[in-house]
């Protein structure tokens, strides 16, 4: 029998909940055989990143995960052998109890946000006792062989190499959002949280000798951007130049789709978590706008990131990048980071396919669970 997972993800906000959990119920599925099913109470949010979703379907196959809806109204069902909530949704407290009741052991765990803090290695792996009796273990992905890992399929970085290496299939990618490439021009996708930095960092690439195309997939950036252009209110596909600066809005795509727009670009411009583990795996100079959260301790976050990505750096090519990633999570000027940015381009996209493949050098976040459930048995 195959070992069963069920996988609860909650909806907060965005679409980083389901994000890393859908990415992860794919990949459990295709590259370790399990059977998955994946619960979520939001198939709104769902189809978005699966669009040939049903909307009202209360159990689905798609992509070979069983994508059930988290009703408020919970009708009980068997536990599966490996239960992960994903960023502390609780279960619901029957299938608690369910679990708890289980003749087989059932294996619950905690998965948590990424973050490059030190304290991660400590707390990865520990389990807590639980009301029920039941023990739930902390599973953490992060950067360090004493994390759990970041989310990567197998063959990820080789797709991704092919595809850089054929500019046919990069132009053919492009043109099927609609988007003509200009020559010379620098390629930039945005993808971002709104932003008072924005119009900083436009007014230099407008001003700038070479030109930009900057790719925006429709999301909470565009106000930033329609207030900055100005006229009349922009839609999907819209094109709209100042100066140097070409802006395009681009539809929202499918989660592979995505990963070749970031794949197509020379810098980008990511959010929250899972876009930015992607961003990654592209090879190319990132920016990361973070999930803001209550008293600052995203700064933190950023802040130990920065000081893992930016090791083996020159100093100068460090303090332009963590100056712009500060700056554009702060709210102060872009500007004088992002042109000495320019300067250090060279040593900063090699560095980017560098960290790209030291981080694939580590046992995958999919993989590592599945060691974790093995050597708990
Ligand atoms: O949407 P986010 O801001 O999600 C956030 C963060 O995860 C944050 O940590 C969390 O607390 C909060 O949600 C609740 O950013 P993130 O994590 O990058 O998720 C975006 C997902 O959307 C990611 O899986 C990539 C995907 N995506 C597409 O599939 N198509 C697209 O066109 C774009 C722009 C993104």
């Amino acid at each position: 029998m195959r070992p069963t997972w069920d996988i609860f993800c909650s909806v907060v906000d965005n679409f980083g909940d389901i994000g890393v959990t859908w990415r992860l119920a794919r990949q459990l599925v295709a590259e370790h055989g399990l059977a998955v099913r994946l619960w979520v109470d939001d198939l709104g949010v769902f189809l978005r990143l699966c669009p040939q979703a049903d909307a009202h379907a209360p159990r689905q196959l798609q992509q070979g995960v069983e994508v059930c809806l988290w009703r408020k109204d919970w009708q009980p069902v068997e536990p599966a052998d490996v239960v992960i909530e994903a960023f502390a949704c609780t279960p619901p407290a029957t299938y608690v109890a369910a679990m708890a009741a289980r003749p087989r052991k059932v294996l619950w765990l905690n998965l948590e946000y990424l973050s490059a803090e030190d304290w991660v290695e400590g707390c990865h792996g520990l389990p807590s006792l639980q009301a029920s009796g039941l023990q739930k273990f902390f599973f953490f992905p992060g950067f360090t062989a004493g994390s759990g890992g970041l989310l990567r399929e197998l063959d990820l970085l080789a797709k991704r190499r092919a595809f850089q290496a054929d500019p046919q299939a990069r132009a053919d990618f492009l043109a099927s959002l609609g988007v003509p490439l200009l020559a010379d021009a620098r390629l930039i996708s945005l993808f971002a949280y709104e932003n008072s930095g924005l119009a900083g960092w436009l007014d230099v690439l407008a001003a700038d000798t070479r030109a930009t195309q900057l790719l925006v997939p429709e999301g909470r950036i565009l106000g930033d951007l329609q207030a900055w252009l100005g006229g009349s209110r922009l839609t999907v596909g819209e094109r709209r130049q100042r100066g140097r600066l070409h802006v395009q809005v681009l539809p929202f795509v499918e989660q592979d789709q995505y990963d070749r727009l970031l794949w197509s670009c020379d810098f980008n411009a990511v959010r929250g978590e899972d876009s930015f583990v992607r961003a990654q795996w592209a090879g190319r100079p990132l920016l990361w706008h973070i999930y803001k959260q209550d008293e600052n301790t995203h700064l933190d976050k950023l802040e130990a990131f920065l000081a893992l990505y930016t090791g083996g750096l020159s100093t100068a090519a460090a303090a332009a990048l963590s100056s712009l990633w500060r700056a554009w999570n702060t709210g102060t000027a872009v500007a004088p980071s992002w042109q000495a940015l320019l300067q250090e381009w060279p040593e900063l996209a090699a560095h980017a396919e560098s960290w790209c493949l030291e981080q694939a050098s580590q046992t995958d976040l999919a993989t590592a669970l599945v060691q974790f459930y093995r050597n708990w048995l």
